[in-house]
């Protein structure tokens, strides 16, 4: 049985060749100057390592892969990324990941498969992420992550030069997804080939977050014995509350909605890995990136235990005596 873990190690990922915008790239290091440190130590009995950044600029670029760009680097930063995810989950942490575009889903997922086979996984996001490189209309391996790491779509993919050291062995049975409002065609042909567990932001206003998230919990892991990978594309959130993003979409979570969301995840005591993606501070105004960046930082305290019904005073049981 899986128990609660209020050990987490944190992990910055500044890439951005999996999407075509600058900015991603400067992310990690703009969440943190906003305090994500400090603020995931002030929730209370978290203790919370920083294990640095990846290194992500250490190699040649000059495999071409048809529709598929930057794959060279895309692979390298994954791989390392992987690595670094698996040394953190064996340290007894929860692996918090800030990156960065979402093509890093692929090392964080891969990372977390090697530790714990039995993982589920959470999309939570506007989009599916699920194209190949036959089927993306932009090339951009943000949009791909979750094709290449399942192993039922591994024959949807040629070979991939420089990705021999990612098997997709990730079942796609462990997959579900909510927050989706912006589909691609052959997205929405695998999601329903595969029957995988969905709830678009159609299913949210039907039955609302609290409903949706316990549904797929249930779907994905009716024994609540697994643990729990939750990927965040910050453009699940509504455009409204997340503007400084690649690809905003309007009509998404509200921030209170993904709060709701995270703390009925934090609540299972499974979660083991979160991935904060697609924050782009290099868009919009100094109001948007603000606004974007405390969201971003909202929604992961909500999932590492934050609560907003405050934390008790250590020790104390009334108030003091004048
Ligand atoms: B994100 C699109 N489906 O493949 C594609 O932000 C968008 O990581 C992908 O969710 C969005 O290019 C990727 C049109
Ligand atoms: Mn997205
Ligand atoms: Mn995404
Ligand atoms: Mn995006």
């Amino acid at each position: 049985i899986l128990k609660p873990l209020n050990r987490v190690g944190v992990i910055g990922v500044p890439f951005e060749k999996g999407q075509k915008k600058y900015g991603v790239s400067i992310a990690p290091a703009a969440v943190r100057a906003a305090g994500l440190i400090d603020e995931l130590k002030e929730i209370d009995g978290l203790d919370v390592k920083d294990f640095g950044d990846i290194e992500t600029s250490s190699c040649e670029n000059n495999v071409n892969v048809n529709n598929m760009n930057h794959l060279p680097l895309v692979s390298a930063c994954n791989k390392n990324l992987s690595e670094r995810v698996s040394h953190v989950l064996k340290d007894g942490r929860i692996a918090v990941t800030v990156g960065g575009d979402h093509s890093m889903g692929v090392g964080t997922v891969d990372g977390h498969y090697n530790v714990n086979e039995d993982m589920i996984l959470i999309g939570v996001d506007a989009h599916a992420d699920i194209n190949t490189n036959k089927t993306s209309e932009s090339g951009s391996v943000h949009g791909m992550p979750v094709a290449l790491l399942v192993r039922e779509l591994s024959d949807y993919w040629p070979y991939l030069p420089t990705m021999d050291w990612q098997v997709p062995r990730f079942s796609i049975k462990n997959l579900g997804y909510i927050g989706l409002r912006s589909v691609d065609k052959y997205e929405r042909l695998a999601i329903e080939k595969y029957n995988v567990p969905t709830f678009t932001m159609e299913d949210v206003d039907l039955h609302g977050v609290e409903k949706s998230i316990t549904h797929l919990l249930k779907v994905l892991d009716p024994e609540n014995r697994k643990p729990i990978h939750v990927s965040l594309d910050i453009d699940s959130l509504d455009a409204w509350e997340a503007p400084s993003t690649g690809t905003p979409v309007r009509g998404g979570l509200t921030l209170r909605e993904a709060i709701k969301l995270m703390e009925i995840i934090h609540a299972t005591g499974r979660l083991r890995a979160i991935d904060l993606v697609e924050i782009n501070p290099a868009i919009g105004n100094e109001n948007d990136r603000k606004r974007t960046i405390e969201a971003g930082l909202c929604v992961l305290k909500a999932a590492l235990g934050f609560s907003r019904k405050g934390s008790p005073p250590k020790g104390i049981t009334d108030l003091p005596i004048q």
